[in-house]
């Protein structure tokens, strides 16, 4: 199979921004998708905010399958790390937020005889591109708030969003997945999260379909009224029978070159664009597992 290979251009510039802004911030909310939170991790991220409080934020938690969200959430709290999901679109599960930053904010302590002044807690967004950062963003500014102007002394393009009464930085880290293990780089790009060049949609079903008949079964068969025996079929051997598969999809969905063929290519956009758009239902495309880390 080909493999996917992403090289990242911007990686210097947003590390060193997240470098600068960590010690200005109490909590970071690291982004990732709740479909497959690991794969759409960076892991560079454990090396530039070690010792600072996470909150990993489970975006498209709409659109991932709420049991396995929850072995998500359990599998985090096993490691330590606090995890929420929810919805940066519609804003659902977004007020559970703020109660989780606080009281992930390390404890202002204040010198014996003194007396510290309250300030408000203050955070940064981080994440994938296409995660939701800016969705997140714009729900959070929207319930509570209006833009601050600059803070004079930090830095000139640092703005400060309130959010009740917590502070949000208004530029988002943006990070790249990291792409080393190829089928969490395959289920990236089933789930949209990057475009690889040299993989069309009918190489993605040779990931997907075997997977979603594994992890779903008959969730294909009803969808597109193919047999399960077909799936089945794929799941053990590709090829051959994956053509056959998509084109019983093309002829079922009119899918079909000047000629009457069926049109395989065109079969394989339209399950794939499914998964992404969310006609296939909820979908998780990472399970949990101890293996590995
Ligand atoms: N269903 C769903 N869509 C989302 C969610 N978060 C973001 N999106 C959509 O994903 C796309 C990218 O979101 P955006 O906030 O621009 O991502 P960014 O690149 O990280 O800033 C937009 O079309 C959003 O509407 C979510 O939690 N659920
Ligand atoms: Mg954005």
């Amino acid at each position: 199979m080909e493999q996917i290979h992403w090289y990242p251009g911007h990686m210097a510039r947003t590390r060193k921004m997240i470098q600068e802004a960590r010690s200005l911030v109490d909590v970071v909310l690291e982004l990732v998708d709740a479909r497959l939170p690991k794969a759409s991790a960076n892991p560079m991220l454990d090396t530039l905010l070690a010792g600072k409080p996470r909150l990993l934020v489970m975006t498209r938690a709409d659109m991932a399958d709420p049991k396995v969200s929850r072995a998500w959430v359990e599998y985090y709290v096993r490691h330590g790390r606090a995890a929420l999901p929810l919805d940066a679109r519609t804003g659902h599960g977004t007020e559970k937020l703020l109660p989780r930053v606080r009281a992930l904010a390390p404890k202002r302590s204040a010198p014996v005889g003194t007396q510290l002044r309250p300030r408000a807690v203050r955070m940064m967004i981080v994440g994938i591109p296409n995660v939701g950062k800016s969705s997140l963003i714009n729900r959070l500014s929207h319930r509570a708030g209006t833009k601050i102007g600059d803070r004079p002394g930090i830095t000139k393009t640092l703005q400060w969003i309130h959010v009740a009464d917590a502070q949000l930085l208004d530029t988002p880290g943006i990070l790249w997945p990291k792409l080393e293990d190829q089928q969490a780089a395959r289920m990236l790009a089933i789930s949209g999260a990057i475009k690889p060049e040299l993989l069309d949609e009918e190489e993605l079903c040779k990931t997907f379909i075997p997977w979603v008949h594994q992890h779903y079964p008959g969730l294909l068969a009803e969808r597109y009224g193919v047999d399960e025996e077909i799936l089945s079929v794929v799941a053990d051997e590709l090829g051959p029978p994956l053509l056959e598969l998509l084109e019983r999809i093309g002829l079922r969905r009119g899918l079909v070159r000047t000629g009457g063929a069926p049109d395989t290519l065109r079969a394989a956009e339209l399950v794939i664009r499914e998964v992404q758009t969310g006609k296939l239902g909820r979908l998780s495309l990472e399970w949990p597992t101890e293996s590995g880390d």
